[in-house]
């Protein structure tokens, strides 16, 4: 069988002290942290529409980067090229899990049935490709925002024939992640905001988004599609104002329409911070609330306002991320999907793999050191002592209810000035970098 990455063999473990670049530092998949295997915890997926087409183009140039799968007498020879060549990567990278757009996978024909027939035709091949090599499906999810039809949203679209039309590739979006066994599905809002208010029914938008996925329930209840829905959060690009602005606004949209059974989120850490927040906020607001669903694992610039989506390399953020993960009970269906893309100068194959270990083994570094934290229970313990004051006494009983504004000024002019204690922030730091 012909290799399309003949220059890289099997990504092996060989601990620290490796000089091997081609090799993993900190990402031992069998290892077990916490009762489960590194592998189990982290749950790596590789996404294909980065991976492997994104080939360097930005606003300013077109591609950068060309690719031996590339080649091919015709755009479907060319699409089941590149997904041998996928399966290739994965297995020498030793991921378990993939994700895809409908269309990353199989070209858009002429008419939405060629663009099915298309889409059948490489999911049999992906399905094949799956059991050969047990890499499984993480996510799918259907490209409603590429196409010049969705300029206008799809079903946020003033056009109801618009809506129609995302419904129809959902549908089949929604057929090809179950058929490859996909363990959830991701709505990310694409072109779903708004640039101007003045052309915009905004209320009218959100009633008829809320309206789709109560129709894509209806459809994943009928063909017995079990993974759960994901939406992902981001504030702004493409439009100006995205609707699904960040995890507070997604579960106040789910909650307003009855739609929190069946989402839950996939936060991604370049979109929170252009909502303004740290990763790890969205993550624990998801905890919280119970509605951590899957993470695309990436990160910004922090001199550049936009998604840059790179690779993960910050050790403390990766560290804090899993902290919040872990102690928020680990992935189920969801894992770390690296939604970022090689920079347009790292031409060569070999730069994909360095990408992906790096990222792997500062994902698997925060995952030691978290789980170091976590045995500890030094942090947890100075929360706790924090808030000591809730337990008993005054604040047992505002939180149980008991106590009314009258009685809380009483108790205020009976015990005076409240006593303060140091928030140690500087202390805590310190002790997060001992862990790092
Ligand atoms: C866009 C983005 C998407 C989604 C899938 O910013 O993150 O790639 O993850 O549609
Ligand atoms: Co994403």
């Amino acid at each position: 069988m012909k290799e399309f990455f003949p220059e890289v063999e099997q990504i092996k473990y060989e601990g620290p002290k490796s000089k091997n670049p081609l090799s993993f530092k900190y990402y031992n998949p069998g290892e077990k942290i916490l009762g489960k295997t590194m592998e189990q915890q982290l749950r790596f997926a590789v996404c294909y529409w980065h991976t492997f087409k994104g080939l360097g183009s930005d606003q300013f140039g077109s591609s950068s980067i060309s690719r031996s799968y590339e080649q091919g007498s015709s755009k479907m020879e060319i699409a089941e090229n590149t997904m041998r060549a996928a399966f290739e990567f994965f297995t020498k990278l030793g991921v378990k899990f993939w994700c895809f757009h409908d269309r990353d996978i199989a070209p858009e024909g002429d008419s939405l049935s060629e663009s099915n027939k298309n889409l059948d035709q490489i999911v049999a091949l992906a399905k094949k490709l799956q059991n050969d090599t047990g890499v499984k499906t993480l996510w799918g999810t259907a490209n409603l925002f590429s196409n010049k039809r969705f300029m206008a949203g799809a079903a946020t679209n003033p056009s109801p024939d618009i809506f129609a039309y995302a419904a129809a590739q959902v549908k089949k979006a929604m057929e090809a992640t179950k058929e490859l066994g996909g363990t959830g599905y991701v709505f990310w809002g694409g072109r779903e905001g708004y640039d101007m208010l003045l052309n915009t029914d905004m209320k009218r938008e959100l009633d008829h988004l809320a309206k789709f996925f109560h129709i894509a329930i209806d459809y994943k209840k009928k063909i017995g599609f079990k993974g759960p829905f994901y939406i992902e959060p981001k504030p702004k690009e493409p439009t100006k104002h995205q609707y699904d602005f960040d995890a507070g606004n997604c579960f106040a949209f789910l909650q307003k329409y009855d739609l929190v059974n069946y989402f839950k989120l996939n936060i991604e850490a370049n979109h929170a911070t252009l909502a303004g927040h740290s990763f790890q906020h969205e993550l624990q607001y998801c905890v919280d609330n119970n509605i951590l669903g899957s993470v695309d694992a990436n990160r910004g610039d922090m001199l550049l306002g936009w998604d840059t989506d790179q690779f993960p390399m910050d050790i403390y953020e990766t560290t804090l991320a899993m902290y919040i993960i872990m102690n928020g009970g680990g992935f189920t269906t969801g894992g770390l999907n690296f939604d970022a893309h090689v920079r347009r100068q790292s031409i060569e194959p070999e730069d994909l793999f360095y990408a992906h270990i790096g990222a792997m083994d500062v994902f698997a570094r925060g995952l030691r050191i978290a789980a170091n934290i976590i045995k500890d229970g030094k942090f947890k313990k100075m929360i706790q002592k924090r808030y000591a004051g809730w337990d008993n006494g005054i604040g047992k009983k505002i939180e149980n209810g008991k106590m009314d504004f009258g009685q809380l000024e009483k108790y205020t002019f009976d015990n005076g000035e409240p006593k303060l204690q140091s928030g140690r922030q500087e202390l805590l730091e310190n002790m997060l970098n001992d862990y790092i």
